[in-house]
Parts: structure tokens; sequence; C-alpha cells
């Protein structure tokens, strides 16, 4: 069971400022982080970030046949907000999807409450940092093995 992590806009900056909303770590020590709780709990990843939106289109079609994956953890930074293209591609991909947030979204700016992305996810999970993606994870091995009964 392998899984997607998808990161989107200014993600790669993680670490080097916003520290009090996104913390300490950088993208490459929190996708360690991920990758080491998920083979604990037998699952492999894959990661990729981009902060354009075609690629991040680009990377959820093609969910299966680049990245041989089997359910996408996707946060798609502020183009949560607008982004119906990266909606529309989630909608024509039929493996699970969860929208994930490093910060309590919901806690923040108005604009930052409404996502376009949510309806085509099968949930979404903010404000847990790290541990966002990781309880991410967790959901989509759920469902998978959900189906596979
Ligand atoms: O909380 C999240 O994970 C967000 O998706 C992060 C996005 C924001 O636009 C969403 O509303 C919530 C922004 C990512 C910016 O990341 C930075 C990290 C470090 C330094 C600067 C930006």
């Amino acid at each position: 069971m392998k899984i997607l992590i998808i990161n989107g806009p200014n993600l790669n900056m993680l670490g080097a400022r916003e520290k009090e909303i996104y913390g300490e770590q950088t993208l490459a020590d929190m996708n360690a982080e991920i990758a080491e709780f998920c083979a604990a709990n037998g699952m492999e990843t894959v990661f990729y970030q981009s902060n354009i939106e075609g690629e991040l289109v680009g990377a959820v079609q093609s969910v299966i046949s680049r990245f041989g994956a089997d359910g996408i953890v996707l946060n798609a930074g502020a183009y949560t907000h607008y982004s119906h293209a990266i909606g529309d591609a989630l909608a024509c991909v039929k493996v699970p999807k969860v929208e994930v947030h490093i910060s309590n979204v919901h806690a923040r700016e108005n604009f930052r409450h409404l996502s376009v992305l949510a309806d085509n996810c099968n949930g979404v999970i903010c404000g847990f940092g790290a541990d966002s993606y990781k309880l991410a994870c967790l959901a989509i091995k759920h469902i998978l093995q959900r189906c596979a009964k």
C-alpha cells in the first residue's frame, strides 16, 4: 500500500519563517517523520511538492501512472481555498483522498475557512502539524482495507 503525499505552494519554505504557525521543521524533516511513521504502519510513501497549480493537477492525475500510489494526502496550501482546477482533478481520480493542513485553518482568517477541494476528498484533517499527514495516511489505510473486504 503506497500513499502519495502532495504539498503545494510555499510548503517548501517550512522551517524558514512563520515558525509560530507552521513549526520549526523543514519539509524534508517532516517528510522523513511521516515516512518513518507510515513504514511502521505498513505503508510506503512517495512525496511531491510544487508551487505551480498545473503541476499539482498533473500529480493528482498521475497518482497511479507516475507514482504507483493507492491514495492521496494533499496539502494544497493556499490553492485549497480557490483552485477549482485541483478540485476537478481530485474528482477524476478514484483513489481515497484526504485534504490536510498543518494549521487549524478554522481558527485563522475567514478566507482559509473555505475549501473548494474538500467535497472531492474523503475527509479533511487540520491543526495537528505533521500529525495531520500521519492521521490522513491512517485514514486512507482504513478506507483501502475496508474496500478490500
Ligand atoms: O496550514 C496549512 O497547512 C496551510 O495549507 C498552509 C498554507 C495556507 O495558505 C493554508 O491556508 C493553510 C500556506 C503554506 C505556507 O507555508 C509556509 C511555511 C513556512 C514559511 C512560509 C510559508
